[in-house]
Order: C-alpha cells, then sequence, then structure tokens
C-alpha cells in the first residue's frame, strides 16, 4: 500500500468534516477536527485490519485471548498514528490547515474503562501483542461510563460521571453483525435427546443482547492490526408499546433500562472486592458473550469437533473477574456440543490460564451461593460439579486431612472462592512480579502451590515504551535515537547502549535539559489548572497512582509536615527546593482514602500559602489523574515515590514508566521495585523501609507499637498531633482524627498503623535527605539518570507478552499479507 500524502490526508479530512457536521475547516470546532482527522486514519486503518483477519484466519495458527473486565486504554489518536507511521503526514497536513496537532489531540476524552494498574496493564500488553505481530486480542466490557472524573472541591474529592463518548467515537466500529443472547435466571430443566440422553435447558430465563464494539489495535510498523472488542449489553425486548399506551412509561422501558445497566458503569473499586449483583452480571455478560464469540469463529472452521480446540485457542483471565468463563465453557460444551465432561474438562484446563493481581485477601472474589445460584442457576450446577469430582481428588491425595480439603474446597461458608476455580480450571497461574509470585506459592497460596507446583508461574509486568516513551516524552526519545538509533521502539534493551555514554558529560547535560524542558511543560499544566506557580529548579517529587492505605500516600504527606515543621523552625535551613506532586483517585466508597487526599489538600494550601517559607517547598494535587495526564506527568518527574508497605505491592507498574523517564526510586523492596533496583543498581536508587519478611514477622509477633516511634523519632510526634490540634483544617469532619486514631490506636478492631507507616518514617526520611544530596551533585544525579534509563530495558511488556506467548499460550508470531489488490 502506497502511504497517504498530505494532499489526499487533506482531502480526507474535509470529506470527514462535511459528512459528519456538514462544516469547512474554517468554521470546525477543535473536537470535529479531532473527529475528522481520526476518521480519515481509519480508513488507512481498516484496509490493514482486514489483511490481518484474513492472515489469521488463513494461517490456522493458534490465536489468544486476553478477558479482562478493564482496558485502561487513555487516548487512541496519537498513538495510532504513531504506530501507522503517520505523524509526519498529520503533524504537517494540520499545520498547513492553521492546526497543532497536540491542540486536536487534547480533544479527545481518554477511555477511562479501568481503574488503574489491572487494566492499564491489559492496555500495554494490547500494544505488545501486536507490536510483536503475535494473534492475540482483548475481550471487555464496553462501559458507557468509565472511571468517574475527580474534581477537588473544598479539598474533598467529589465524583461526577465520566461521559466518554460526548466527543464521538471514531475509533470504534459497531458490529451489528456480531450479537449474542447472554441469559439470566430462569430454572434449569433436564430433557431427553432422541437417543435417550439427558441434557440440560435454560427456561424462563431474562435475555440479554450483547453486541460488539471493535477497536483496531495497530501493532508499530508492521502491518499488524488486532482486535479489542468491547461489549455493549442492551435488552430483547427493551421497549413494551404494550404499556407504553397504556401509559405507563416508566414500565415500558423497565426491561431496557435493566439490561443497559450491566454495562452503564465501571465500578470504581480497585483490589477491594465489590459484592454486587450487578457485578456478578457484568462479569458474566461479557465472558459469555466472547466465549459465544470465541467458539462461533471456531466452528466456522472445524465445525463441531472439538479435537483441535485447545491447540488453537489460549484464553487468559486478568484476575479473578471473567474466570466464571470456566463453567460457562464447561456449559457449552456439555450442553449444546454434547461434548463428555472428561472431554470438556480437559480442554478447558488446557485452554484457560489465570494471572493474580493481589495478595491483598480481601481482593479475592467470593460470590455468595445466594447470589450466584438464583442468578446464574446452570453455572452454578456446574461450579458444583467441578467441585465435587476435584474434592474426590484430593481425598486420594490427603486422605482423612479434612482441614486441608476444607481450605481448597472451591465452595465453602456459602460461598464460590473465585480463585480457587481458577486455579483448578486453568493450567497455569501467574504472579506479575518475582516477589509476588514467590509470596503466592509459599504463603498466600501454599496449599494451592503444593497440589500443583507445575501451574505456577512469574511474569514480572511490564510497559509499553511506545506509549511511555515514544509519545509521551518525544524529547527524550528523538535524543535517545540520536545516540543509539531507534531500535529500542521495538526492542527496549536497545536502551542498554546508552551506557557508552556514561562518562560523556555533554549527553548527561543535555539529559538534564530535556528533563528540564519536561518539567517546565508540566510546570504550565499545573499553573493553567491549579492557579500555582512552580519552580523548574525544585526537585519534582512524584506520586501518582489509586490513593490507597498500602500504598502510603499518607507516609509521603507526614514526610512533607515534618519538613515544613523544620522549615518554620529554622528558615535558614539548607535544603533543596521541593515540588511535591500528588494525584490519585480514591474509592468512592473508600472514607479513609478520601481522609488523605483531603489532608493533602489541607497541607497543600497552608503550605503553598506560606510566603515565610519562600517558596522552598510546594505541594500540589493534579485533579482527574488518568492516562493522558499521566503521559505529561512521568517525563517530567525527578523522584518517583514507591513507597508501599514490603510486601503488598503485587508489582507496580508506574514505577516503569517513571524509571524509563529518567526519574530515580524513592521505595521499598516490594514488587517490581525489587527488580528494577536489581536493573538499575542499588546506588542508583533511594531504597528505605522494612522488607516484606520482616513486615511479616511483626503482623506475627503481633509486638509493633507506634508509640515507640511517637517518642522516639524526633519530630513525630509534633507531626502527628498536627493532625488534631486544628493545624490543619478538615472542616470538622473528623477525617484527621480517624487517621490519627489509625495510626496510633487502631480503629474498627484493626490493629494500630496496620501499614507500617510510623515504623518506616525515620528510614524514608533519611532516604529523602540523601535525595537531598545526590541532587546538589548534578554529575552524580545526571549519571543516576542516565543510569536508570540505561537499563530499564527489561520492563517492556514486549518482554512480558512474548514470555506468555512462550510459556502459557504457545502462541508464534504471524506476518501479515495483503489480500487487497
Ligand atoms: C494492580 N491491581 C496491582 N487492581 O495493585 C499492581 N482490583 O501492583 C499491579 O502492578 C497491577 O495490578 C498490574 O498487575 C489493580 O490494579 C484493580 O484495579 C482492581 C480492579 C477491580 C477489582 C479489583
Amino acid at each position: 500500500m502506497k502511504p497517504i500524502t498530505k494532499e489526499e490526508f487533506k482531502n480526507k479530512i474535509e470529506l470527514n468534516l462535511r459528512r459528519q457536521y456538514g462544516k469547512s475547516l474554517e468554521d470546525a470546532k477543535k473536537y470535529e477536527i479531532y473527529y475528522a482527522v481520526s476518521r480519515a486514519v481509519m480508513d488507512e486503518v481498516t484496509e490493514k485490519w482486514y489483511n490481518t483477519k484474513k492472515t489469521y484466519q488463513k494461517s490456522g495458527e493458534k490465536q489468544a485471548y486476553y478477558l479482562s473486565a478493564e482496558f485502561l486504554m487513555g487516548r487512541y489518536m496519537g498513538n495510532n498514528i504513531i504506530n501507522l507511521g503517520y505523524q509526519k503526514v498529520v503533524k504537517e497536513t494540520l499545520e498547513e490547515l492553521g492546526f497543532n496537532l497536540n491542540d486536536i489531540e487534547d480533544a479527545e476524552m481518554d477511555k477511562g474503562l479501568g481503574n488503574g494498574g489491572l487494566g492499564r496493564l491489559a492496555a500495554c500488553f494490547l500494544d505488545s501483542l501486536a507490536t510483536l505481530g503475535l494473534p492475540g486480542h482483548g475481550y471487555g466490557l464496553r462501559y458507557k461510563y468509565g472511571m468517574f472524573e475527580q474534581k477537588i472541591e473544598d479539598g474533598f474529592q467529589v465524583e461526577y460521571p465520566d461521559n466518554w463518548t460526548k466527543n464521538g467515537t471514531p475509533w470504534e466500529i459497531k458490529r451489528l453483525d456480531r450479537s449474542y443472547e447472554v441469559k439470566f435466571g430462569g430454572r434449569v430443566e433436564i430433557h431427553k435427546d432422541e437417543i435417550g440422553k439427558e441434557y440440560y435447558k435454560r427456561v424462563e430465563t431474562e435475555n440479554v443482547i450483547a453486541t460488539a464494539y471493535d477497536v483496531p489495535i495497530i501493532g508499530y510498523g508492521n502491518g499488524t492490526v488486532n482486535t479489542l472488542r468491547l461489549w455493549e449489553a442492551t435488552s430483547e425486548s427493551g421497549f413494551s408499546l404494550k404499556l407504553f399506551n397504556e401509559q405507563r412509561y416508566e414500565k415500558a422501558s423497565e426491561k431496557g433500562v435493566e439490561a443497559e445497566d450491566i454495562s452503564r458503569v465501571l465500578y470504581p473499586n480497585d483490589t477491594e472486592r465489590s459484592g454486587k449483583w450487578l457485578r456478578l452480571k457484568q462479569q458474566y455478560f461479557f465472558t459469555s458473550a466472547s466465549l459465544q464469540d470465541i467458539i462461533r469463529r471456531y466452528k466456522s472452521v472445524y465445525g463441531n469437533n472439538f479435537d483441535k480446540f485447545a491447540s488453537k485457542i489460549a484464553i487468559q483471565l486478568n484476575d479473578t473477574h471473567p474466570v466464571v468463563a470456566i463453567p460457562e465453557l464447561m456449559r457449552i460444551f456439555l450442553d449444546y456440543e454434547k461434548l463428555s465432561w472428561d472431554e470438556a474438562w480437559s480442554i478447558c484446563t488446557e485452554v484457560f490460564a489465570y494471572t493474580n493481581h493481589t495478595i491483598l485477601s480481601e481482593a479475592l472474589e467470593k460470590w455468595d451461593i445466594t447470589l450466584i445460584q438464583p442468578l446464574l442457576p446452570r453455572i452454578y450446577q456446574i461450579i458444583e460439579e467441578i467441585n465435587r469430582r476435584f474434592i474426590l481428588e484430593l481425598r486420594e491425595k490427603y486422605p482423612n486431612n479434612y482441614e486441608k480439603i476444607n481450605k481448597l474446597s472451591v465452595i465453602g461458608d456459602g460461598k464460590v472462592k473465585m480463585a480457587w476455580l481458577a486455579i483448578v480450571g486453568s493450567h497455569a497461574v501467574n504472579g506479575v512480579a518475582r516477589l509476588h509470585t514467590e509470596i503466592l506459592k509459599n504463603e498466600e497460596l501454599k496449599d494451592w502451590y503444593e497440589l500443583y507446583p507445575e501451574k505456577f508461574q512469574n511474569k514480572t509486568n511490564g510497559i509499553t515504551q511506545r506509549r511511555w516513551l515514544l509519545e509521551a516524552n518525544p524529547k527524550l526519545s528523538d535524543y535517545i535515537t540520536s545516540l543509539i538509533g531507534d531500535k529500542w521502539i521495538t526492542n527496549l534493551e536497545e536502551l542498554k547502549k546508552l551506557e557508552k555514554f556514561e562518562d560523556d558529560l555533554e549527553v548527561r547535560n543535555n539529559l538534564m535539559k530535556i528533563k528540564k524542558e519536561n518539567k517546565e511543560r508540566l510546570a504550565k499544566y499545573i499553573l493553567e489548572t491549579t492557579g500555582i506557580e512552580v519552580d523548574t529548579n525544585s526537585i519534582f517529587d512524584v506520586q501518582v497512582k489509586r490513593l490507597h492505605e498500602y500504598k502510603r500516600q499518607l507516609l509521603n504527606i507526614l514526610h512533607i509536615m515534618d519538613l515544613y515543621n523544620k522549615l518554620k523552625e529554622n528558615p535558614l535551613l539548607d535544603i533543596e527546593s521541593r515540588t511535591f506532586i500528588f494525584a490519585a483517585k480514591a474509592a468512592p466508597g473508600y472514607r479513609r482514602a478520601k481522609s488523605i487526599i483531603k489532608l493533602i489538600n489541607s497541607i497543600a494550601e497552608v503550605i503553598n500559602n506560606d510566603e515565610s517559607i519562600n517558596g522552598k517547598i510546594k505541594v500540589i494535587f493534579l485533579e482527574n489523574y488518568r492516562v493522558s495526564l499521566a503521559e505529561i506527568i512521568f517525563p517530567a518527574a525527578d523522584i518517583s515515590e514507591q513507597i508501599s508497605t514490603a510486601g503488598k505491592e503485587a508489582s507496580g507498574t508506574g514505577n516503569m514508566k517513571f524509571m524509563v523517564n529518567g526519574a530515580m526510586t524513592v521505595g521499598t523492596l516490594d514488587g517490581a521495585n525489587i527488580e528494577i533496583v536489581e536493573e538499575a543498581g542499588e546506588e542508583n536508587a533511594f531504597i528505605f523501609g522494612l522488607k516484606a519478611n520482616e513486615v511479616k514477622k511483626l503482623v506475627e509477633y503481633g509486638k509493633y507499637n507506634p508509640f515507640e516511634e511517637y517518642h522516639v523519632v524526633d519530630g513525630l510526634n509534633k507531626v502527628l498531633e498536627q493532625l488534631v490540634d486544628g493545624t490543619y483544617d478538615d472542616n470538622r469532619t473528623g477525617m484527621f482524627k480517624d487517621l490519627y486514631n489509625s495510626l496510633l490506636y487502631g480503629v474498627d478492631g484493626n490493629r494500630p498503623d496496620v501499614y507500617f507507616v510510623l515504623k518506616d518514617f525515620a528510614s524514608y526520611r533519611d532516604a529523602q535527605l540523601k535525595v537531598t544530596k545526590a541532587y546538589r551533585n548534578k554529575d552524580k544525579w545526571s549519571h543516576m539518570m542516565l543510569k536508570n534509563i540505561a537499563n530499564a530495558g527489561k520492563f517492556s511488556s514486549d518482554r512480558t507478552i512474548q514470555e506468555y506467548a512462550d510459556e502459557i499460550w504457545n502462541i508464534k508470531k504471524i506476518a501479515v499479507k495483503n489480500y487487497i489488490d
């Protein structure tokens, strides 16, 4: 295919503007231009998409499907034109028309169909699959409203609906030819077929229609376009004209509304499980539609012979959210395809694999039988049968060990344990960083590891450098390319070549200069959105991630309070200027997380308005953290705060985005931090705090007394008392008192300071002192920066995905052929 010219592109933009809005360039609004440009690019994509589908079909090779309740895609346009190689032509065409590409990109709403790390990982994985030329696709839900929009009002988080489709959705195609029925409720009847064999039939069900929306996932520079297929829910009999004519208006659309509720809104709950009936409906809805779709595709080639199913299809379950797929596939095989139990089960366990993303036990999903049985009666029967057979096996293996058998039972205490079901029904189970997998094997899932050692694997997370370096940090990208060529774009290990410049002062100065420019870009955003001016010579010290107690934003802000106290006591205190930057959303029902947001904002208010400290420290809370904001923040960071209680953060992926953009980690030995430091060298990071095994011991001995820290650590008692003496204002909500109590006394029957914030305080402050010292020595700092960038190669999601492809899915690269003459 010939590359598109500027002239052709311009014509296409004008054509799309006329068609969609009846406008010409002169009177088009920015989002209209965005729409028209996107549609023009989509025209080019559809051919590549067609070729990819055809190539995969004809190859007959195995394909992988990533089932995930969340895909946190961010914006499409910038990334897509880069991956297609159209950036230059689009940019120049727009310039000639009097527009700036960045401005037009800003008109695109983020696709926030995910909460945080887990959803963004899924998005990075899709990019890597396409770029590696691997036949792998995503299946998920097309939520009408994604992650809520966060505003800070009076220092408090307030949530607003995220109406992401409002500027149009040019990057998706609604597929009316791909829709399936998903059945809920009703009863199960046993029938007999012609030869007298019994089979099960669901009757009196409520049926919901799943309609596909396809999003192209464009590989970088290789012509591959994979598919992300998201399901929307509608009702079969959405609207009753009869009821409407009887003037029962609400009743008339009740069924439709109920069905549409399923894909109406993303649950804004990261890590904490949510036992909502609607959430289970969502999970069954998208997994059932996806499986029906996968089976349709398989049958179009192999008919009713399922012998090849497991050698043609791999399905990855992203956490427990899609695990109901296991009994659903069994149901389809047993009730529709008439396979025997043993045949069906052996295919299932070969097809499925499960990724665990958390060690927090409260996050492991368990569904009440009283919920799952009426909602999915046939599925529940199958789960019971899976468990019955599994328990028989366990009895053989552990005769008379009832305690163990009970612990491993998929059903217990009136609940179905989805993680257990996932492990029984999969051939591979993986954690997302080395430490995480070790903790799973030796603690959390110890009994399971003993039972099925062969199933356990580690797959350390990664991030796509196409979005997080190439697109987010064009200055650094161009510079790196000028030094070592552009192979790093598809092979991040190439960055290692930067090490040969470690003694080259000019190179290191240039890295510092680029960092400064990126800080200026962020400073401009901060000024525009908060009205606060920040000093780009100060250290940009950044913590951006979901707000959670275990991530310890509280430790960060307590340290800032202490620093501020010291500065007040001694205005001449010799410290390096710092800008502390936070951005985080709290789950709407997570009160303590919201208290921490309020605390950060109250402290920011005081510090930023205190002229006596001469702007030496500033505290910024950026509202509405999302992918497109993250793309401005990571390149501008000097310090990456990765300070979770050791043993709690499964991996983290923000830590990797900071590293590749040349920020230094202040962190605990937790999650992937361990591997980051291993790659960068301990001397190029600031490690502090308890280690995972030390945390574990403290918990086991039950002897930790935070008052020891309170009395012994200089300045800490003052900081804590300031939470309750009126120094900072929580608008009489009692929020700060609760934080105080939770740290010192324990609240709601919990231990005091569950996350060891006070225990790690002194060590954290020491690490921060080391940061100040290191930053003053520009020679040292720039060297650390270069070392971090050069050693970030391991953390590409290309590496992670290649490991999944080789070690779990067994899929191979397929070069896309041209089927269009
Ligand atoms: C994150 N988990 C881990 N969960 O916390 C993080 N949970 O360490 C890891 O790097 C990342 O997954 C990728 O592996 C989450 O983000 C959720 O968002 C979530 C959402 C719904 C329900 C439970």
